[in-house]
């Protein structure tokens, strides 16, 4: 019987619901995708993966691979047992066009339930299928090929059978919807570290990419048999700090209901990197199997060192900063029914899961300590110089109090503030050289805007430990800024301004100081980016201009829209100029360009732009924020006149 045969009224019925659900995904896709920026379209790529991931965690698929063709079409292949065709009994349609049709049916049809994601994840195909202009799917399974075609989640034809095959597996292949997002070019390296990721948390999965955009073939695959300790390797090795541990350490702990799995490996470097996972899911904010594995460290240390008399004060305790310091961590846990919480639901809440971790990592480092004393020494005098080095840190932030104390007004001289003291409004630029200092000073709106410049070398936090940031010339002026303190003094109550934009220009130089003043306010000051205080101005990069025509491009791509439009209008030959830096513009345009919030994009920072890659600070992802999008959605992605 051919599928066709087997469709009945129960259809259209059904059809109507779908299309009902898919039209609700198109109207807000925000809500099921994150942002319709660029964070948004690569996570339709991590929706599509996802469920050939499921495949191979249940034992049945071990390669996958993914296209990036021309048009910025994806393709996602993997050789699994493919999508089932029969009909579904509830709609009376084939399984795999409810997979694509139907909100979140991903994954779950089967009912046998391996399926264990969560958070944010596993929305589903049909979420993809309904921000696709178009997707294709194809199924190969028992020996038969099928075919569907969708157009923005409208089936264009029934499930079709094609002929033979003697494989099985899926095959997925999407444009992204431009009418949905605004920005449609997947940026390879994201989708590479994303599925180099994917294949480190499945030990001995086969996953490829390739980038065959414009004549290119860039392939790269992965396969790590280590599994999360090659992670870790990877994670060092990315470092230019030597490690201490040689061999990753390694413990893994299998119950009947769930697994549990910890890397470790120490640096020489001051930073810590734990990254934690919760059923291959990313627990950004931590949670419970994370705690275990805190507490369970902090205490392996103090046990060993006090035994060996390596801490020889009653009154000393390691804290758990000290025996973090310098250590890369991969945490992963696959539990059944994983509950996610926190602000962006990626903190593992199930408190089972903070005793087992515990239990397994204090017996298994402790009794690994008492076999490998020359590596628990080298580690444990890691952690006994950073107890040194807080003590440091604590005495300078007490005479950096005293100094605050003293000094009549603790403003910095650079500062030029803004009248209004209303966090709700107020907003502080942080701008890089003394000629766009003056230019922004002469441009913004005083009311509510500040200005602090800085100039002369930035200290880079990520090689100092926290007493060479206090009385460091380039970072107090921002400390006393802020008015928050740092550290363990930081407190967000004390924030004087409610935006904390940097400004910097669009070079290396600009991305630079960026990186090094992220990297500040991550370590220093990590609450600001949780709380979302923290933006990146976006200076335009081109000025276009004809007679009395002044339009700005922010990309190149928007430089050849804005010049086909103004041809389509017959203006030709408008100028073009390039802006090199901030310091180009005078205050007049920075204002309009750049500070004017009716006007500006902005980027927001978000914790997530930093843990993604580990030690360096990504910010691809950033999605812009501000009015100027929402009009170049309504404008089809035309700019706006600011000569009006
Ligand atoms: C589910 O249980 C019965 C046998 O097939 C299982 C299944 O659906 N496997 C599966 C789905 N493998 N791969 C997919 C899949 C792959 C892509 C690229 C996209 C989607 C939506 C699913």
């Amino acid at each position: 019987m051919s599928i066709e045969n087997k469709v009945t009224t129960k259809y259209d019925e059904s059809q109507i619901q779908v299309l009902e659900g898919l039209e609700a995904v198109r109207k807000r896709p925000g809500m099921y995708i994150g942002s319709t920026g660029a964070r948004g379209l690569h996570h339709l790529v991590y929706e599509i993966v996802d469920n050939s991931i499921d495949e191979a965690l249940a034992g049945y698929c071990t390669d996958i691979n993914v296209e990036i063709l021309d048009g910025d079409i994806i393709r996602v292949r993997d050789n699994g047992r493919g999508i089932p065709v029969g009909i579904q009994e509830k709609l009376g349609i084939p399984a795999v066009t409810v997979v694509f049709t139907v909100l979140h049916a991903g994954g779950k049809f089967g009912g046998d339930g391996y399926k264990v994601s969560g958070g944010l994840h596993g929305v589903g195909a049909s979420v993809v299928n309904a921000l696709s202009e178009w997707l294709e799917v194809e199924v190969h399974k028992d020996g038969k090929r099928y075919m569907q075609r969708f157009e923005r989640g409208h089936e264009c034809a029934p499930l079709k059978e094609l002929g033979t095959t003697d494989k099985t597996g899926t095959i997925v292949t999407f444009k992204a919807d431009s009418e949905i997002f605004e920005e449609t070019v997947y940026d390879f390296e994201v989708l590479r570290e994303r599925l180099r990721k994917e294949a480190f948390l499945n030990a001995g999965l086969k996953v490829i990419i390739n980038d065959k955009r414009d004549g290119k073939d860039e392939r790269e695959e992965f396969c790590y048999e280590g599994g999360i300790r090659s992670f870790v390797e990877y994670l060092n090795a990315k470092t230019e700090y030597e490690v201490i541990n040689n061999e990753v350490i390694y413990f893994k702990a299998v119950g009947e209901e769930n697994t549990a799995e910890v890397a470790i490996q120490y640096n020489t470097n001051y930073n810590e990197i734990i990254l934690s996972f919760a059923n291959n899911i990313q627990t950004t904010e931590g949670g419970t199997h994370e705690e275990g594995f805190k507490t369970a460290l902090t205490k392996v240390f103090n046990d060993y060192a006090r035994k060996f008399n390596l801490i020889k004060e009653a009154d000393k305790k390691l804290t758990g900063d000290d025996v973090r310091e310098g250590l890369t961590c991969v945490i992963s846990v696959k539990l059944h029914e994983a509950q996610f919480e926190g602000q962006t639901k990626t903190k593992l809440g199930n408190t089972e899961m903070r005793s087992i971790v515990n239990k397994m990592v204090y017996d298994k480092l402790m009794t690994f300590f008492e076999e490998n004393p020359s590596i628990a020494r080298a580690i444990i005098d890691k952690s006994l110089s950073a107890q040194k080095a807080r003590e440091a840190a604590r005495r300078a932030r007490e005479q950096s109090r005293k100094n605050a104390l003293s000094s009549a007004i603790s403003l910095p001289g650079k500062l030029a503030d803004c009248i209004s003291k209303n966090v709700e409004e107020t907003e502080i630029y942080i701008v890089e050289g003394d000629s766009a200092g003056g230019s922004a000073k002469g441009g913004r709106d005083r009311n509510y805007q500040a200005i602090l410049a800085l100039w002369g070398k930035m200290l880079n936090v990520e090689k100092a430990r926290e007493d060479k940031v206090y009385g460091n010339d380039k970072l107090t002026p921002v400390i006393m800024a802020l008015g928050t303190g740092i550290g363990e003094d930081f407190d967000i109550t004390k924030l004087r301004y409610g935006k904390v934009i940097i400004m910097a220009d669009a070079d290396v130089d600009g991305s630079h100081i960026r990186t090094l003043l992220l990297t500040f306010f991550y370590k220093f000051m990590r609450p600001l980016i949780e709380e979302g205080h923290v933006y990146l101005a976006q200076p335009p990069l081109y000025k276009i201009f004809k007679g009395k025509h002044t339009y700005y491009a922010y990309s190149d791509k928007e430089r050849d829209e804005i010049i086909a439009k103004l041809a389509e209008e017959g203006i030709l030959k408008p100028e073009i100029q390039r802006y090199k830096g901030l310091g180009e513009m005078d205050p007049e345009q920075l204002w309009e360009t750049t500070m004017d919030p009716e006007r500006r994009i902005m980027v927001k920072v978000e914790m997530e732009d930093f843990v993604s890659t580990g030690q360096t600070i990504s910010i691809l992802m950033g999605d812009k924020v501000g009015p100027r999008r929402e009009f170049i959605e309504k404008n089809a992605k035309y700019v706006s006149n600011l000569d009006i």
